[in-house]
């Protein structure tokens, strides 16, 4: 039989792009794509509106639909949070304790919901930040995914519930714009690139953080979620590694293309939450479990983001 798959937070930047992986392996009217938006708005035959601080609405859903699998990705991201922190918190905890409930009580059978760099902080060694690193997080963001992943785990091991997660780097993308992020710059360099020859970067240039392009994050979250559960030891998080650069850095690598493209320097507050986060992440223990391996490094995400771009502008 095949599994009955509902995504929620699907018309962000990660969800828009999993719901197209996962309707071409599971078929189109078998993954249900919920957000927060009125139903009138989205022109997707399968989507729903679902707000996930509702939870007799998700209970609803999840019932009527026969739903599976549950992809949870609506959230606030780490700058949006740290302005409106209580909110932020209630969003990211709350919705993830209503489906590990439902998972708990057979509901669902698998549910798949991302971490992030930002559960690490300032005391966590910045390069090469191991799986079992010191993880004190500093942002209302990165307090909420730690936390999370601790409900995970508790989930796991008291119940048995088959929650798995990994903690993504910035993701960078050209289908859909990031939705409040630190790393956000990284995908707004590119537009900025085409559209202006130039960009004024919040970050300050030798920032250098974890990222990773949209089609690796995609297809490492489909391989973990397909996974033999054995051969997985981690309930908490996985780290996952794609590249790792700073702004100084992705402004010379477009400028391989757009020779005259200028980039200045003015950061703002996302500069501290970029400081407390690792500059490069260790991901052994996703290598040998479930073998992740990364295709895209910065030359040629950068290639395929311009490329992509300069027909999505026209
Ligand atoms: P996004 O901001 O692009 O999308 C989140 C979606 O959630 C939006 O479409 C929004 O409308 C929806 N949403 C907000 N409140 C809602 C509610 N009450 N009910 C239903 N939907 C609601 O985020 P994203 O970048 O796609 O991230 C998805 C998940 O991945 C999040 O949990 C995020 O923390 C995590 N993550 C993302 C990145 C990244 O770089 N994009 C990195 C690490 C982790
Ligand atoms: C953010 O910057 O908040 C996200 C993340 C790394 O979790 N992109």
């Amino acid at each position: 039989m095949s599994e009955k798959i509902l995504i929620t937070g699907a018309l962000g930047q990660i969800g828009s792009e999993l719901a197209l992986a996962l309707r071409t392996i599971y078929g189109e009217a078998n993954v249900l794509s919920t957000d927060i938006q009125e139903k009138e708005k989205v022109s997707d035959p399968y989507y729903e509106r679902l707000d996930v601080m509702d939870d007799a609405q998700i209970e609803e859903i999840v019932s009527k639909h026969k739903i599976t699998v549950v992809y949870h990705l609506a959230a606030m991201l780490s700058a949006t949070a740290e302005k409106y922190p209580r909110k932020g918190w209630d969003l990211n905890m709350e919705s993830l304790l209503t489906f590990l409930d439902l998972a708990k009580d057979k509901k669902i059978k698998q549910l798949y919901w991302p971490s992030s760099i930002a559960i690490f902080g300032p005391d966590t060694p910045k390069v090469n930040t191991d799986q079992n690193a010191l993880a004190i997080p500093t942002t209302v963001y990165g307090i909420s995914k730690r936390a999370g992943e601790f409900w995970c785990n508790y989930y796991h091991e008291k119940f048995g519930v088959d929650v798995r997660s990994i903690r993504y780097p910035g993701l960078i993308s050209w289908k859909t714009r990031p939705g409040g992020g630190t790393t956000d710059y990284a995908v707004d360099i590119y537009y900025q690139a085409l559209e202006e020859g130039k960009y004024e970067c919040f970050l300050s240039e030798n920032s250098a953080l974890p990222m990773m392009y949209m089609d690796d994050a995609i297809r490492a979250t489909i391989e973990l979620m397909q996974a033999d559960a054995e051969k997985l030891t981690v309930r908490t998080s996985y780290n996952l590694n794609g590249m790792s650069f700073t702004p100084k850095e992705i402004a010379a690598e477009i400028q391989k293309q757009i020779p005259d493209f200028e980039i200045t320097y003015k950061p703002d507050f996302r500069q501290a939450i970029a400081d407390s986060w690792p500059a490069s992440i260790d991901d052994a223990v996703a290598q040998k479990e479930w073998g992740w391996k990364p295709e895209f490094d910065l030359g040629k995400m950068t290639e395929a983001m311009l490329a992509n771009l300069k027909v999505k502008l026209n």
